[in-house]
């Protein structure tokens, strides 16, 4: 290569600063097509598609990328935008153009077992990734804080599929994926594409966290899962103490290796889902999911025989499961004083803890949508290590959440 992208990329803007120089002179600076040919030949059309009305200056500064920026690669991967040389000393995978103007290469970095991840935004893969891995043992990788001011992890688990849990108790007897050295998280097994969790990374240069898929038996596993570092200081930073963390006005939420036709809730669960109140909202309302593929739902089976119609089950009860049989003494899903909210007027007491294998906040077979206006937006979810011989083919829980508006009543 006769130029480093650096050298061109400040050659480049000397020409384009020349030019449009020249045609300020000349008094032809216009965003007609004809004049569009020098910058066609320089970066190409996707260098207009940047601020084609934007003022003729604004331009030069807006293609010129400065520094390492997020990029997606073809591939469907999330990289770091640098120059291409710097990708590869830096041990990444050059993932397509980016930047505009020649600027670098979507640079993707992969680690997979005995790793240490060094950068930020690295996939913690499978070996033998994009392909399935049947080995056993214990495959770790360990993160590495880009700079003492990083107080968070995100995993964004893109692709997870590891053996499930035992269909008894649905303990992760089998395979299991364990975060040590930040917060505690909740061992999870199965299937869990799409979810994601936050860890606690502590102050300052602490202990690494390590990620570690632990296998056993054949099983045709896939994994990667993103891990994102976050600044103490940043608005991507979830709150204290919450694994999950959301931050739009309404989504789904949903318990790990949560499937309604063979998902297996998890046994010894124990996390906080939290949603960021928006603003201007004051309230929140839950829904289960829509379930196209069971007759009767099954988007919110926590506790009971599901394979029979199951009520809701609500309150913490007291004594023994015997002694009081329709409350959530074993597992459960708690969010702060819900009720339905068909009921006008409101009903007068409320209710924290849910569970049964029908989603509504009183006793009964019909599923109904549920209120709360507590602040902050939070579920918890708390599983027990016991299922069988009460607990029978629960999925867990998905719902579907809205923000309320302070003018709707709350
Ligand atoms: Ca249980």
């Amino acid at each position: 290569m006769a130029m480093s992208n650096l050298k061109r990329t400040h050659w480049m803007r000397s020409v384009v600063v020349f030019l449009c120089a020249l045609s300020l002179v000349s008094g032809k600076v216009r965003t007609s097509s004809y004049s569009n040919s020098w910058r066609d030949l320089l970066f190409g059309s996707k260098w207009l598609s940047v601020a084609p009305r934007e003022s003729r200056f604004l331009p030069i500064f807006t293609v010129v990328p400065v520094g390492a920026s997020g990029c997606a690669a073809p591939s469907g991967e999330q990289g770091n935008c640098m120059p291409s040389k710097d990708c590869l000393l830096r041990s990444g995978i050059p993932g397509g153009p980016c930047g505009g103007g020649g600027y670098g290469v979507c640079c993707i970095f992969l680690q997979t077992c005995g790793g240490i991840i060094r950068e930020n935004s690295t996939y913690f893969v499978n070996p033998n990734h994009p392909d399935v891995y049947d080995g056993t043992g214990s495959c770790q990788v360990t993160v590495q804080k880009l700079h003492p001011d990083i107080c968070q992890l995100r995993l964004d688990l893109d692709m997870f599929s590891i053996a499930p849990p035992d269909p008894a108790n649905h303990l992760c007897n089998q395979d299991q994926l364990l975060v040590s050295g930040g917060s505690p998280t909740p061992t999870i097994c199965g299937s869990s594409t799409g979810d994601h969790m936050y860890v606690d990374a502590g102050l300052g240069q602490s202990n690494p966290i390590v990620l570690s898929v632990i296998t056993s038996g054949t099983f045709p596993r896939l994994w990667r899962v993103r891990v994102t570092q976050i600044h103490c200081g940043s608005i991507s930073r979830a709150d204290q103490g919450c694994l999950q963390y959301y931050t739009a006005i309404s989504g789904r939420v949903r318990s790990f290796n949560f499937n309604s036709v063979s998902g297996r809730q998890l046994s010894n669960q124990d996390y906080s889902i939290c949603i960021r109140n928006e603003r201007n909202f004051c309230g929140i309302q839950y829904n289960a999911c829509a379930d196209m593929e069971n007759n009767r739902s099954r988007s919110f089976t926590i506790s009971g025989n599901s394979n029979n119609p199951v009520g809701t089950m609500v309150g913490g009860g007291g004594g023994s499961f015997a002694s009081s049989p329709n409350a959530c003494t074993n597992d459960w899903l708690m969010m702060g004083c819900i009720r339905s909210a068909d009921r006008i007027p409101p009903l007068p007491g409320c209710e924290d803890r849910v569970c049964g294998g029908t989603f509504s906040a009183e006793a009964g077979m019909l599923a109904k949508t549920v209120q709360s206006s507590v602040r902050p937006f939070r579920l918890y979810f708390h599983t027990d290590g016991v299922e069988a011989p009460n607990d029978i083919d629960n999925r867990g829980f998905c719902l579907d959440y809205v923000q309320q508006p302070c003018t709707n009543g709350f």
